[in-house]
Formats: structure tokens, sequence, C-alpha cells
């Protein structure tokens, strides 16, 4: 099963990306996607070479935390790479007074927002319980890994934005919007519909933004999906559009259209074309599912050698892309250097955080975990 045959299914006008730079730089220009650089034109080139920037740091961050965790010294490790460019688009499209809602493998976006390497890192070795405080990271709440959860909280969030009158003033540079990071796999979760049923309903203002990355672990999104993702969207009363997620440019411009209509009291609902083009998590094998052809054919769409490619063409020199190579290695691997040196992780959060007052089963449960591991002689 590849297409959607029902009836009522999209033509293909529907089903065909906003795209604003080819895959090798160049720009689409057209009489459709003038109006989308229209709003691209408020990133200068400098925005457009932090972005690159951005992109590379978090790639190499990313490579870097799968090396420690076959070194043993985080639990799990669940690569970003590939996203990278539908995820910088929209972290330059929020605005500062917006707050996010994130999944699991938002790191460029977390990173966007302040949170550190290490904060995102001490989740995956078990040294934080929840990873920070969303009051400290402008708005970027905590991972949610228990699959679309968030979708409700985020509605719920923004329900609430309205109802304190935080919107809707028809001030972008004030209204505040909420966004909600999943991917095509959650959208399969009745909490994703729920989410949007009420959204649509209270004029919530919040933008669903779902990186369709093909996969959601072993089950393609075709699978689960028989109609896309964002026309089907529509159908629950929102503005929905589907945009090349590998095209940082033309993610930014929906973003930013999108969560300003958010902002007035039209909740919107974007579907990023992307790909994972590593495995889902460190415990996953992806070559036992998928084709190398298909992996080869993303990798020539990698994101960032896009915007490498369309800022070149701007005129930026290789010499600066090279450095910011540099710094994203040396940030990498002090983060690196940092874990090698830190302390095994104490794992007494995980009871301590559950009740305010102390609870027997809790006690009992620690116990039995502190026993478990002193049964390794310290080589746990
Ligand atoms: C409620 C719930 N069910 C199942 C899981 C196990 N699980 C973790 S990730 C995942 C797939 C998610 O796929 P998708 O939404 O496409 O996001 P992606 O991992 O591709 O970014 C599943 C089923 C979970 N974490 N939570
Ligand atoms: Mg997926």
């Amino acid at each position: 099963m590849t297409a959607p045959t029902a009836t009522g299914a999209p033509s293909a006008a529907e089903t065909e990306p906003i795209r604003l730079l080819d895959p090798d730089g160049t720009l689409v220009e057209s009489d459709a996607t003038a109006a989308w650089h229209e709003l691209a034109a408020e990133l200068s080139t400098a925005d457009r070479l932090a972005m690159h920037g951005e992109m590379v740091r978090t790639r190499r961050f990313d490579i870097e935390a799968g090396h420690l965790q076959r070194q043993g010294k985080l639990g799990l490790w669940v690569p970003s790479i590939g996203q990278e460019g539908a995820q910088v688009g929209a972290a330059w499209a929020a605005r500062e007074q917006d707050t996010i809602f994130p999944s699991y493998r938002e790191h460029l976006i977390a990173l966007h927002r302040g949170v550190t390497m290490d904060q995102i890192i001490d989740i995956f070795r078990g040294a934080r319980h929840g990873g920070w405080n969303p009051l400290e990271t402008r708005g970027m709440r905590i991972y949610s890994l228990v699959i679309a959860t968030h979708a409700l909280h985020s509605t719920g969030f923004a329900m609430g934005v309205r109802f304190d009158g935080a919107c809707g003033t028809g001030d972008a540079t004030r209204d505040e919007a909420v966004m909600a990071f999943y991917g095509d796999g959650a959208a399969s979760q009745g909490d994703a519909s729920e989410g949007l049923v009420f959204a649509a309903r209270y004029e919530a203002p919040i933008v669903f933004f779902v990186q369709n990355n093909k996969w959601a672990i072993s089950v393609p999104s075709h699978r689960q999906s028989r109609f896309p993702l964002h026309a089907r969207a529509r159908g629950f009363g929102l503005d929905a559009e589907l945009v090349d997620g590998n095209d940082p440019l033309a993610s930014f411009a929906v973003t930013r259209r999108m969560l300003d209509a958010a902002r007035q009291g039209a909740p919107g609902y974007i579907e990023a074309d992307t790909y994972r083009m590593g495995a889902h998590t460190t415990s996953d094998d992806p070559t036992r599912y998928r084709s190398s052809e298909e992996e080869e054919s993303w990798r020539r769409r990698d994101p960032i050698a896009r915007l490498a490619a369309h800022v070149r063409a701007l005129g930026v020199e290789d010499a600066a892309l090279a450095e910011q190579e540099h710094e994203a290695a040396d940030l990498a691997s002090d983060m690196r250097r940092r874990v090698l040196e830190a302390e095994a992780a104490v794992s007494d959060d995980i009871f301590d955080h559950v009740y305010s007052d102390p609870h027997p089963l809790m006690v009992e449960q620690k116990r039995q975990l502190a026993e478990f591991e002193a049964s390794f002689g310290g080589e746990a």
C-alpha cells in the first residue's frame, strides 16, 4: 500500500510541499512561492548563516551523543539527524513570547531556546528526571517521551493563553502562541486528534508542527495514514500546509505565517516532509526494515548541504562555514569531556519526586534498585 485510494483523496497539487530552496540550494521562484519568499525575506544573510551554524552544531552534538551511548555513558540516544532543516525554520519563526511543547527529538529547538547540551544529555544519562525548568528556557517545555500526550497539554495551555487574553490583540510582537511538535506516528494517537478538536473549537493560539520523517520506529507513515496528515487536519477545522521539511527557508516562512495567524485565533497545522536519516534510537536497527536506496535518496536532500549551498550563493565564504564546523566540534567535544568526567547518575530522583511525602511503595522500590545496583559490585 503506497498511496491513498479512498474517495476524496487529495490531488497532486495538494500533496506538493511548499519549497523555496531546491535540494541543490537554488531558489524556487514562481507565482506560488512569491508570498512565501516575502516572509523569508525577513531573514538576512547573517541570519541564514546563523541558522546553518545551529544545524551544524546540533548535528555534531547528535553524533557525539550517539558515541557516548555506545560507550555506555547514556542509556539511550534519540538522533535528530536529517530533521534539522524543519526544526531550524520553526525555531527561527517562533517568537520570544511563545511556548513550545516538544517530543523527544527536538534538539535544535531546545538548543535554540537556551537549553544546554548538558541538560539534554542528562535526561538520557538518567541524571535528571524531567530535564529543565521551562521558566528558565524561554518557554521550551520538557521532552515528552509518551507519544502525543503533549498534544493535549499544549492545546490546554493554548486555551489558557486565550482565556487569559494573552493573544488576539493584533500585535504579533506581544500576542502569545504555542507550538506542539510531534511525529507522523504520534498523529495516530487519540490524543493528537482530541487536541485538534479542542484547538479548533476554542480557536486556540496553537500550531501543531508534525515532522513526517516517514517512520514510526519500523512502521512507515503511509501504512498508518491513508490520507495526508495536513489534509486530515483541515477536516478538523485547522489551517494546514505541507512544507518541504528539509528546506529551512520554507519551514521558516510557513511557520511564521501559521503562528501569526494562530495568535489571532486561527490554529494551524504544518506537516513537514522530512526524513529520519539515522536510527529511531540507539536501540533500533533501521537496516531491518528499510533500504539503503531510500536512505541514500534522502542523503541527497540533506538540509545542511542545502542551506550551505544557498548561503554560498549569497556570497558567504567557505571559511565562515568551516569556522562553524570547528566551533561545533569544539562545543560537542567539551560536552563529551564533561560527560566522561561526570559521576555516574544517581537514580534516587525517579522515586523522590513521585509524591511530595515519602511513600512506602517508593521507599521499597528505591531499596530494591539500590540492592540491584550494588549486585554489580560497582561495575554497573
Ligand atoms: C503512548 C506511547 N506508545 C508507544 C510508545 C513507543 N514509541 C516510542 S517512539 C514511537 C514511534 C513514534 O513515531 P513518530 O510519532 O513518527 O515520531 P518519530 O520517533 O519518528 O520522531 C513509539 C511507538 C510511546 N513512547 N508512547
Ligand atoms: Mg516518525
